[in-house]
């Protein structure tokens, strides 16, 4: 008779595209079966009456970034993976990011020593490219692609980030070239400016004001500017945490017109509206992030956007910021202008369960839940099928979930090193019991059995998204050249 190291007997298992009463066997770290009734493993885990599925992969996550104004993310990969996998995410992939003057290499390296001993849960790299030299095109970006950094974060805003409408025309053609994924931060530098000056002119700094001058129509413009950029040069693109309706309306234009384009939202932009943003004194620091929450009616048109495919993936672009801390919130002390408030707010651990409240509500269904947080992002970015599906040969990263045991947020519960989640007092209807990576449980029922320094780094093989439906090549520059 076979052993397996662990089964996960009679639960109901999210297979690609059906969920199918089954066991799970385990061996060595990797799925080896899938049957109805499996023989005893050295481990059984009784999953009657409940859902198993594949552990998520949060493919947008900020965990101890060096930032370049004196603030500090809270999490650092420890306190960051540890906070992941309460929440059911099994693999993160946050960024490496080159300070301009850096070599994209020394950013990975620092990178690296940062994850190194600390992190709990398997994770790759993404790259930001802030200083596209010629030597980070030509040598550096080919080589790191080629050693398994085949994804890059560029910045259309943020005056130490962004990078003009030339150099991301320089980033995609490498992209292009090489086969890498370009994750675009979609808003326009100059209007942010402008508005933000007017503002702060008229007296109006408090963090209401963040929304005031980050209007959807910037994003609008600069997801629109970023989709015709991606067809010039020909190669699919990513914009990153679309939040407005409008944005989203531009993507979905271009996907109907053929365009390979991809998108992901994230739990903020379903969950807070600019509401989130007032509130007593500078509370509504709390919920400053960028793209901000809208108002309340657009959260409807993203929910609608998940269900009809125009989102690939769904990230928490989780970015922790504490509250009451001078190198967070803070920075500049309460009475200072939006302008000076760090951007970003905490969500890794909260992702997973806020958007199976939209599977409890009707709002998707299960199997879409499980490609936008799963599988999607696997698949976008190369680490399909070892992450992000249950099927033999695949690791066993997988999550229990009771799905009659409704849970109310609470900052006292969440794991990070954050000092609130803008989430507090939301009630889900179910949370991750049992959280499995490569066959060995990690967490359960609150109870966490993994230690610092055990997640592996993944190398990313080259993504190969597919094309929406019925995609055509479009007919850019090099397209025409080609011809
Ligand atoms: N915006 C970003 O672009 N990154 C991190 C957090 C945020 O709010
Ligand atoms: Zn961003
Ligand atoms: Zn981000």
């Amino acid at each position: 008779m076979e052993t397996y190291d662990l089964t996960i007997r009679g639960g109901r298992v999210a297979l690609p595209g059906a969920l199918v009463a089954c066991d799970v066997g385990v061996r060595d770290g990797r799925i080896v079966a899938l049957a109805e009734r499996l023989s005893p493993g050295k481990r059984d885990i009784d999953a009657a009456g409940r859902l198993v599925l594949p552990g998520g992969v949060d493919g947008h996550c900020h965990f101890d970034q060096p930032t370049g104004d004196g603030s500090r993310m809270a999490d650092d990969f420890l306190t960051g993976t540890r906070s992941a996998l309460f929440g059911g995410t099994t693999t993160i992939i946050p960024f490496a990011a080159q300070i301009r003057g850096q070599s994209l290499r020394a950013a990975v390296d620092d990178y690296h020593a940062r994850a190194s001993g600390k992190a709990m849960i398997d994770h790759a790299f993404h790259l930001i490219v802030t200083d596209p030299t010629p030597d980070v095109l030509e040598r550096e970006l080919p080589a790191l692609i080629a050693e398994g950094y085949t994804s890059f974060k560029i910045y259309m805003t943020y005056d130490d980030l962004k990078l003009s409408d030339r150099q991301i025309l320089d980033v995609l053609s490498v992209a292009r070239d090489h086969g890498a994924m370009v994750m675009v931060h979609a808003e326009n530098a100059d209007c942010i400016a402008w508005l933000t000056d007017r503002l702060e002119a008229e007296g109006r700094t408090a963090p209401i004001f963040h929304a005031a001058a980050r209007p959807k129509v910037i994003e609008r413009e600069a997801t629109h500017r970023a989709i015709s950029f991606s067809e010039l040069v020909d190669v699919p693109i990513l914009i990153v945490h679309v939040s407005g309706a409008e944005a989203m309306e531009e993507i979905r234009r271009a996907q109907g017109r053929g365009v390979s384009l991809h998108a992901e939202t994230c739990p903020q932009y379903l969950f807070l509206s600019e509401d989130d943003l007032t509130g007593p004194g500078f509370e509504g620091a709390k919920c400053i992030c960028s793209p901000p929450p809208r108002e309340a009616a657009n959260r409807a048109a993203i929910w609608q956007g998940l269900a009809t495919g125009v989102f690939s993936i769904v990230s928490s672009d989780h970015a922790p910021f504490r509250f009451d801390d001078p190198a967070g919130k803070k920075l500049k002390g309460e009475d200072a202008s939006f302008r000076w408030v760090p951007n970003g707010i905490p969500g890794v651990e909260t992702r997973l369960p806020l958007l199976f409240a939209g599977v409890v509500e009707g709002r998707i269904d299960l199997d879409r839940f499980v490609d936008l947080t799963a599988t999607g992002p696997a698949k976008m970015y190369g680490l399909h099928p070892r992450k992000g599906v249950i099927a033999v040969g695949s690791d066993a990263d997988l999550v229990i979930w009771d799905a009659r045991a409704p849970v109310t947020i609470a900052q006292v519960d969440l794991h990070s090193a954050c000092d609130y989640t803008p989430y507090e007092g939301i009630t889900v209807p179910a949370w991750p019991e049992i959280v499995v990576q490569r066959g060995e449980v990690l967490a359960e029922r609150g109870h966490l059995f993994a230690e610092p320094g055990q997640g592996r780094f993944l190398p990313c093989d080259r993504p190969a998204p597919a094309r929406p439906l019925g995609a055509r090549r479009p007919s850019g520059l090099f397209r025409a050249e080609e011809a």
